[in-house]
């Protein structure tokens, strides 16, 4: 008799959120530039900024989780108002690329450059060429692809808008109000993690400056149309809810537990202060924090940029964070493992762009 051929299937280990397990480092964006004419030499993984011209304007570079400067992006005027980032392998080639999004003042711009060959890959304009505000990106698989997508919104002027690009076509594939409030203004930010648990990744929008500092949970598993319709956990606010600076966000699962917490830092105008929310327990409404503490000086009034990175490779997720102007251009490390025990020292701080008193601010991604 015959026998039915014997067929293997290799199930993917997704204990982990893939936006994790694709980055190898991070992405560091200018904000401002106090010293703009600047190049860097590069010293065994020290950068140091003289005045030479050559290389002047904005710019973004690549960071191994060390530390270690890897490669540097001159990004030219449509950047002048600053760079956004965010870090994940979109043409599946083993190799993280660069998604970067510019800062206000010119029409939106978004980038991707791939981080093996350097080559750019896609250039988007996301939004109507009259807005100015600016925009914000994040990365991770949103269509459920297993390839990290693009998360673009709107900086301050534009309304709570989402919109998605697939990362593998650069096909938009999502376009809504994320923060469910159609009359304001302030733009919000994302970040993506698998809040739900079912190791699909979901999507967290965080309100932009002028708005409360509320946080909206979508369970990506859910769409129709290019609209999300699910919420992944109730709406909450980060902060006081009377501030009005919003919030800058990273999700990753800190705690190991297969949910991703909601990090957040405070937007322009607070002072740099970091929270991190207990994923499981915002699914059911309640707010948690694993950590609550302060990054350097709390005289800042910048409030800190946030990004989720497995630093150690532990498999945990790890907290990134990036100056905002006029703090410096200071990147600093946490282990996730440390701050859910309450231990908020360090693993390694960093100036991203050059040693010296610079004053411009960074966005990490
Ligand atoms: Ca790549
Ligand atoms: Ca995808
Ligand atoms: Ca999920
Ligand atoms: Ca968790």
């Amino acid at each position: 008799m015959r026998h039915p051929a014997l067929s293997i299937l290799i199930l993917e280990d997704r204990a982990n959120p893939v936006v994790l397990s694709q980055t190898t480092g991070m992405a560091v964006g200018e904000d401002t530039f106090t010293n703009r004419n600047a190049i860097y030499t590069d010293t065994t993984g020290i950068r140091t900024r003289t005045g030479d011209p050559t290389l002047a304007g904005p710019s973004a570079s690549m960071f191994k989780s060390d530390g270690t400067f890897e490669q540097s992006f001159a990004l030219g005027s449509e950047f002048s108002g600053g760079v956004r980032v965010a870090r994940a392998d979109f043409n599946n080639d083993g190799k993280d690329d660069l998604l970067v999004g510019n800062g206000p003042g010119v029409p939106a711009r978004v980038r991707v450059y791939d981080g093996n060959t350097r080559a750019l890959l896609i250039a988007l304009r996301p939004f109507e060429e009259s807005f100015t505000g600016g925009v914000f990106v994040s990365a991770g698989d949103l269509n459920g692809d297993l390839r990290a997508d693009l998360v673009i919104t709107p900086d301050e002027g534009g309304g709570p808008r989402v919109r998605a690009f697939s990362g593998a076509t650069f096909a938009p594939f999502l376009d809504f109000l994320g923060i469910e409030d159609p009359n304001f203004r302030g733009g919000a930010r994302t970040a993506v993690g698998d809040i739900t648990g079912d190791s699909f990744p979901d999507l967290i929008v965080a309100a932009g400056f002028g708005g409360g500092p509320r946080i909206a949970g979508w369970d990506a598993s859910l769409r129709t149309g290019t609209a999300l319709t699910r919420h992944a956990f109730p709406d909450f606010y980060a902060f006081e809810q009377t501030l009005r600076n919003g919030v800058y966000v990273a999700a990753g699962d800190v705690n190991a537990d297969g949910i991703a917490e909601v990090m957040v830092g405070a937007g322009p105008g607070g002072a740099p202060r970091v929270r991190i929310f207990n994923g499981r327990e915002l699914q059911v409404n309640r707010q948690s924090t694993l950590s609550d503490f302060f990054v350097g000086d709390l005289a800042n009034r910048g409030g800190i940029r946030v990004a989720a990175k497995d630093i150690d490779g532990d498999f945990q997720a790890d907290l990134v964070t990036g100056d905002a102007p006029p703090a410096g251009v200071t990147v600093i490390t946490y282990a996730g493992k440390n701050l859910g025990l309450g231990n908020t020292v360090s693993i390694k701080s960093f100036e991203a762009f050059g040693t010296g008193s610079f004053a411009d601010g960074v966005f990490v991604g």
